[in-house]
Protein backbone atom coordinates (compact mmCIF):
# COMPACT_ATOMS: atom_id res chain seq x y z
CA UNK A 1 0.00 0.00 0.00
CA UNK A 2 1.49 3.49 -0.78
CA UNK A 3 1.60 6.08 1.82
CA UNK A 4 -0.06 9.26 0.77
CA UNK A 5 1.77 12.11 -0.08
CA UNK A 6 2.83 14.21 3.10
CA UNK A 7 3.63 18.00 3.20
CA UNK A 8 6.94 18.07 5.02
CA UNK A 9 8.13 20.14 7.62
CA UNK A 10 10.43 22.70 7.11
CA UNK A 11 14.20 20.97 7.04
CA UNK A 12 16.82 21.82 9.37
CA UNK A 13 20.18 22.01 8.07
CA UNK A 14 23.06 22.00 10.32
CA UNK A 15 25.94 22.77 8.50
CA UNK A 16 29.28 24.73 8.20
CA UNK A 17 30.39 26.33 4.86
CA UNK A 18 33.66 25.23 4.15
CA UNK A 19 32.99 21.63 5.13
CA UNK A 20 32.33 17.89 3.48
CA UNK A 21 28.13 19.24 3.77
CA UNK A 22 29.00 21.95 0.91
CA UNK A 23 27.36 19.81 -1.50
CA UNK A 24 24.13 18.99 0.82
CA UNK A 25 23.84 23.22 0.27
CA UNK A 26 24.20 22.87 -3.26
CA UNK A 27 21.42 20.36 -3.59
CA UNK A 28 19.29 22.07 -1.52
CA UNK A 29 19.17 24.86 -3.71
CA UNK A 30 18.34 22.94 -6.69
CA UNK A 31 15.87 21.30 -4.63
CA UNK A 32 14.36 24.69 -4.06
CA UNK A 33 12.65 23.17 -0.98
CA UNK A 34 12.29 25.61 2.28
CA UNK A 35 15.06 24.90 4.95
CA UNK A 36 16.58 26.67 8.01
CA UNK A 37 20.36 27.12 8.32
CA UNK A 38 22.42 25.95 12.51
CA UNK A 39 25.74 27.03 11.94
CA UNK A 40 27.90 24.10 13.38
CA UNK A 41 31.28 25.06 13.87
CA UNK A 42 33.35 21.99 14.27
CA UNK A 43 36.21 24.28 14.16
CA UNK A 44 35.45 26.12 17.62
CA UNK A 45 37.74 25.18 20.51
CA UNK A 46 36.69 21.97 21.82
CA UNK A 47 34.63 21.46 18.66
CA UNK A 48 30.94 21.22 18.12
CA UNK A 49 28.82 21.88 21.56
CA UNK A 50 28.16 18.46 23.55
CA UNK A 51 24.45 19.07 22.87
CA UNK A 52 25.05 18.40 19.41
CA UNK A 53 25.97 14.98 19.75
CA UNK A 54 22.41 14.58 19.97
CA UNK A 55 22.05 15.37 16.66
CA UNK A 56 25.22 13.89 15.31
CA UNK A 57 26.85 11.32 17.34
CA UNK A 58 30.23 12.35 16.00
CA UNK A 59 29.42 15.66 16.10
CA UNK A 60 29.98 16.43 12.43
CA UNK A 61 28.18 17.97 9.42
CA UNK A 62 25.85 17.59 7.53
CA UNK A 63 23.08 16.63 9.32
CA UNK A 64 18.92 17.57 8.73
CA UNK A 65 16.20 17.04 10.70
CA UNK A 66 13.11 16.94 8.85
CA UNK A 67 9.40 15.53 9.98
CA UNK A 68 10.90 14.72 13.51
CA UNK A 69 13.69 12.99 12.27
CA UNK A 70 17.44 13.51 12.12
CA UNK A 71 19.01 12.31 9.24
CA UNK A 72 23.13 12.55 8.91
CA UNK A 73 25.81 10.61 6.59
CA UNK A 74 25.30 13.06 3.50
CA UNK A 75 25.15 10.12 1.00
CA UNK A 76 21.82 8.86 3.14
CA UNK A 77 21.13 12.57 2.92
CA UNK A 78 21.05 12.93 -0.77
CA UNK A 79 19.46 9.66 -1.40
CA UNK A 80 16.65 11.00 0.61
CA UNK A 81 16.11 14.46 -0.26
CA UNK A 82 16.46 13.64 -4.29
CA UNK A 83 14.31 11.03 -3.95
CA UNK A 84 11.82 12.49 -1.69
CA UNK A 85 11.97 15.75 -3.62
CA UNK A 86 12.79 15.39 -7.03
CA UNK A 87 12.15 12.02 -7.81
CA UNK A 88 12.58 11.38 -11.89
CA UNK A 89 14.78 14.40 -12.10
CA UNK A 90 17.56 14.68 -9.41
CA UNK A 91 17.00 11.42 -8.88
CA UNK A 92 16.71 8.63 -11.95
CA UNK A 93 13.29 6.78 -10.55
CA UNK A 94 13.58 3.21 -9.37
CA UNK A 95 12.93 1.75 -13.01
CA UNK A 96 15.29 4.31 -14.43
CA UNK A 97 18.58 2.48 -15.92
CA UNK A 98 20.63 5.31 -14.91
CA UNK A 99 19.74 4.98 -11.50
CA UNK A 100 22.29 2.19 -11.00
CA UNK A 101 25.18 4.26 -12.21
CA UNK A 102 23.81 7.36 -10.13
CA UNK A 103 23.93 5.49 -6.75
CA UNK A 104 27.29 3.82 -7.89
CA UNK A 105 29.01 7.48 -8.18
CA UNK A 106 27.25 8.56 -5.53
CA UNK A 107 28.09 5.86 -2.94
CA UNK A 108 31.81 5.87 -4.31
CA UNK A 109 32.50 9.88 -3.77
CA UNK A 110 31.98 9.45 -0.24
CA UNK A 111 32.95 5.51 0.35
CA UNK A 112 35.77 5.61 -1.95
CA UNK A 113 37.19 8.87 -3.42
CA UNK A 114 36.76 10.88 0.11
CA UNK A 115 38.75 8.60 2.25
CA UNK A 116 41.78 7.97 -0.59
CA UNK A 117 42.17 11.59 -1.35
CA UNK A 118 42.67 12.03 2.59
CA UNK A 119 44.93 9.81 2.90
CA UNK A 120 46.74 10.83 0.34
CA UNK A 121 46.65 14.46 0.91
CA UNK A 122 48.21 13.61 4.38
CA UNK A 123 50.79 11.29 3.33
CA UNK A 124 49.83 8.43 4.58
CA UNK A 125 51.14 5.14 3.41
CA UNK A 126 48.24 2.20 3.06
CA UNK A 127 48.11 -1.20 1.72
CA UNK A 128 45.59 -0.79 -0.92
CA UNK A 129 44.44 -4.32 -0.77
CA UNK A 130 43.59 -3.97 3.27
CA UNK A 131 41.13 -1.20 2.95
CA UNK A 132 37.50 -0.69 0.81
CA UNK A 133 38.72 2.20 -0.57
CA UNK A 134 41.62 0.87 -2.41
CA UNK A 135 44.58 2.80 -4.13
CA UNK A 136 44.46 6.47 -4.89
CA UNK A 137 45.61 5.94 -8.21
CA UNK A 138 43.04 3.73 -9.17
CA UNK A 139 40.26 6.20 -7.75
CA UNK A 140 41.68 9.12 -9.43
CA UNK A 141 42.46 6.85 -12.97
CA UNK A 142 38.37 5.80 -12.47
CA UNK A 143 37.26 9.11 -11.96
CA UNK A 144 39.76 10.56 -15.60
CA UNK A 145 38.09 8.00 -17.31
CA UNK A 146 34.47 8.50 -16.29
CA UNK A 147 34.64 11.93 -16.94
CA UNK A 148 36.48 11.30 -21.13
CA UNK A 149 33.51 9.05 -21.15
CA UNK A 150 30.58 10.82 -19.46
CA UNK A 151 29.25 14.29 -19.05
CA UNK A 152 28.22 13.78 -15.17
CA UNK A 153 28.25 11.17 -12.62
CA UNK A 154 25.09 9.25 -13.91
CA UNK A 155 25.90 9.72 -17.46
CA UNK A 156 23.87 11.21 -19.49
CA UNK A 157 21.74 13.95 -17.20
CA UNK A 158 22.70 15.80 -14.37
CA UNK A 159 22.08 14.30 -11.00
CA UNK A 160 21.96 14.95 -6.98
CA UNK A 161 25.39 12.91 -7.30
CA UNK A 162 27.05 15.74 -9.30
CA UNK A 163 26.22 18.06 -6.17
CA UNK A 164 28.35 15.61 -3.71
CA UNK A 165 30.89 14.63 -6.42
CA UNK A 166 31.28 18.06 -7.92
CA UNK A 167 31.38 19.81 -4.75
CA UNK A 168 34.32 17.29 -3.48
CA UNK A 169 36.38 17.48 -6.44
CA UNK A 170 36.13 21.09 -6.59
CA UNK A 171 37.47 21.57 -3.34
CA UNK A 172 40.25 18.86 -3.47
CA UNK A 173 41.25 20.14 -6.90
CA UNK A 174 41.55 23.69 -6.08
CA UNK A 175 41.97 24.49 -2.17
CA UNK A 176 43.58 20.76 -1.14
CA UNK A 177 45.31 20.40 -4.44
CA UNK A 178 45.06 16.48 -3.95
CA UNK A 179 43.69 16.07 -7.11
CA UNK A 180 45.60 17.06 -9.88
CA UNK A 181 43.48 19.35 -12.12
CA UNK A 182 42.95 16.70 -15.21
CA UNK A 183 41.07 18.16 -18.37
CA UNK A 184 38.21 15.67 -17.84
CA UNK A 185 37.86 16.59 -14.58
CA UNK A 186 37.74 20.46 -14.90
CA UNK A 187 35.65 20.48 -17.62
CA UNK A 188 33.11 18.23 -15.83
CA UNK A 189 33.41 21.09 -13.05
CA UNK A 190 32.71 23.67 -15.88
CA UNK A 191 29.90 22.19 -16.98
CA UNK A 192 28.42 22.04 -13.71
CA UNK A 193 29.72 25.49 -12.27
CA UNK A 194 27.31 27.60 -14.12
CA UNK A 195 24.47 26.03 -12.32
CA UNK A 196 21.97 28.81 -10.98
CA UNK A 197 21.61 26.44 -7.73
CA UNK A 198 25.60 26.34 -7.43
CA UNK A 199 25.88 29.96 -7.45
CA UNK A 200 22.61 30.19 -5.36
CA UNK A 201 24.48 28.02 -2.98
CA UNK A 202 28.06 29.56 -2.67
CA UNK A 203 26.54 33.57 -2.34
CA UNK A 204 24.64 32.08 0.76
CA UNK A 205 28.01 30.44 2.23
CA UNK A 206 29.74 33.76 1.94
CA UNK A 207 26.80 36.22 3.32
CA UNK A 208 26.43 32.95 6.39
CA UNK A 209 30.56 32.98 6.94
CA UNK A 210 30.17 37.20 6.75
CA UNK A 211 27.52 36.77 9.31
CA UNK A 212 29.42 34.59 11.51
CA UNK A 213 32.19 36.68 11.59
CA UNK A 214 30.15 39.81 12.43
CA UNK A 215 28.92 37.95 15.54
CA UNK A 216 32.42 37.13 16.45
CA UNK A 217 33.97 40.60 16.19
CA UNK A 218 30.53 42.54 17.42
N1 LIG B 1 30.67 10.48 7.22
C1 LIG B 1 30.25 11.85 7.30
C2 LIG B 1 31.47 12.72 7.30
C3 LIG B 1 31.16 14.17 7.50
C4 LIG B 1 32.42 14.93 7.88
O1 LIG B 1 33.55 14.43 7.78
N2 LIG B 1 32.22 16.17 8.31
C5 LIG B 1 33.34 16.98 8.73
C6 LIG B 1 33.34 18.24 7.91
S1 LIG B 1 34.59 18.29 6.71
C7 LIG B 1 33.16 17.43 10.17
O2 LIG B 1 32.07 17.83 10.56
N3 LIG B 1 34.25 17.41 10.95
C8 LIG B 1 34.26 17.96 12.25
C9 LIG B 1 34.75 17.06 13.33
O3 LIG B 1 34.92 15.87 13.11
O4 LIG B 1 34.94 17.56 14.42
C10 LIG B 1 29.32 12.19 6.12
O5 LIG B 1 29.56 11.63 5.05
O6 LIG B 1 28.37 12.97 6.28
Amino acid sequence: MTEPARTPSKILFHYHPWSRAAGVRWLLEELEVPYDVHFVDPNAPGGAPEEYRAIHPHKKVPAIEIDGQILTERAAITIYLADRFSAGRLAPSLDDPRRASYLKMLVYNDAVVDPSVALHFRKIDHKPSEYSFGAYEDTIRNLVSHFAAHPFAAGSQFTAADTQLASALSFTIHQLKAVPADPNLMAYLARVADRPAYGRAQKLDAELMETVKAQHTS
